[in-house]
């Protein structure tokens, strides 16, 4: 039911075998390690800004309609997507900053977004219900058949889920509303469910349609991206950041958007006050997607503890607004700003070449990002424009 596909033979040393004639072009462009990204009509990653000492290179090419990132204890990287319906693996075995193996672990599956790994198993969330794949970094090339952990209600619309397991060794699935705007019931929310699927709560109401979760570093409180509803102008009304500082809060859809505007037919049965605001109001239409807290030494000071978000792009707007990623800067529980991160896939028409989707932090600091559109993945990286590595023997750098 599940069979699996290794698209990428190796012999014995590890070298691929069947690469694409694109993938092949790709990996000779990148030969010589420290020239420019490699690029290709539709991945131009040279048009892509980013602040000082960022540097974004090209992780895997190729990779159909990427959405959710999640990483093994071995460095195995797991891909889900929502209209190819496979989950695929990949890894950079080699270091280089770049994935040489990839695996289908599962196909024709029903929206497969999200992608989760906890204590050696895969997890995946179809629309319909939660998967796991047991030891699955043991058996990349003959992947277990997965047990259903759970039976979800499944539908079409925003019915694609974001899946996460907390620090409290729980599952998070965001149960988007099936509507644009609508009283939603049970749906419009977040649950949290125990590893077996067992004991399902709502853990956050109110939340139209949110794919992106994760949870502070030190408060260890879930935050999560929420997109606003459709067809209240284009500047109307903003996308959010959220933070869940307990169980049980409602977060103000359909009543209310974005902390202080009521909806226009159904804000007036419970005012804004009775909700909890977004910590930071986004670009209305953004998309907001995946995010990301950033830690380690690796990063300059100035980054660590702030939040990266996937802004995939408007598709309602007359200026298309999005397709970049953005930063928050926090200071506490406080948003003191908000700012482009990484720039330059929406061209100057309107049209976009990439979409980024989602975020995830390598133990090495370096970051991987989802486009489902250039079914890319980037990895970008910091190098310190004074560590000497670009200018040896050059001037002194003011
Ligand atoms: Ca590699
Ligand atoms: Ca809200």
């Amino acid at each position: 039911m599940f069979p699996a596909r290794r698209l990428t033979a190796r012999n014995g040393g590890g070298v691929p075998l069947a690469l694409s004639l694109r993938a092949l072009l790709l990996a000779l462009a990148g030969l010589g390690g420290c020239g420019p990204a490699p690029t290709l009509a539709g991945l131009d990653l040279d048009s892509i800004r980013l602040p000082p000492g960022f540097h974004i290179g090209l992780y895997a090419a190729e990779v159909p309609n990427a959405r959710s990132l999640a990483l093994g204890e071995r460095g195995t990287l797991f891909v889900g997507t929502r209209t190819d319906g496979r989950v695929l693996a990949l890894r950079d075995g080699d270091g280089d900053g770049r994935a040489e193996a990839r695996w289908t672990l599962a196909r024709d599956l029903d929206m497969p977004n999200g992608v989760a790994f906890h204590a050696g198993s895969l997890y995946v969330a179809e629309s319909g219900r939660v998967l796991r794949f047991d030891r699955i970094e043991d058996r990349l090339d003959d992947p277990p058949p997965p047990v259903t952990v759970a039976e979800l209600p499944a539908y079409r619309h925003h019915g694609w889920r974001e899946l996460a397991v907390g620090p409290d060794g729980k599952l998070y699935i965001a149960m988007g509303a099936p509507c644009n705007v609508c009283e939603p019931d049970e749906l419009g929310s977040i649950w949290r469910l125990n590893l077996d699927g067992t004991g399902r709560e709502i853990y956050a109401r109110g939340v139209r349609n949110s794919v992106g979760l994760a949870w502070h570093p030190e408060t260890r409180e879930l935050w999560f991206t929420d997109n606003g509803r459709d067809w209240l102008g284009d500047d109307s009304p903003p996308d959010e950041l959220n933070r869940a500082s307990a169980a049980g809060q409602h977060f103000g859809f359909p009543y209310c958007h974005g902390g202080d505007l009521p909806d226009p037919e159904l804000g007036t049965a419970h005012p804004c006050g009775e909700f909890v605001p977004p910590v930071q109001r986004l670009g209305a239409h953004v998309a907001s997607l995946g995010l990301l807290f950033l830690t380690g030494e690796e990063l300059p000071a100035a980054y660590r503890g702030q939040v990266l978000i996937a802004e995939h792009g408007s598709w309602n707007r007359s200026t298309p607004v999005g397709y970049r990623i953005s930063l928050v800067r926090l200071a506490g529980n406080q948003a003191v700003a908000y700012e482009p991160f990484a720039t330059g896939w929406l061209n100057r028409d309107g049209s976009a070449w990439g979409r980024p989707v989602d975020l995830l932090q390598l133990p090495d600091g370096s970051l991987l990002v989802s486009d489902d559109r250039a079914e890319a993945i980037y990895r970008i990286h910091y190098r310190s424009p004074r560590s000497g590595t670009r200018s040896p023997a050059g001037p002194a750098v003011e």
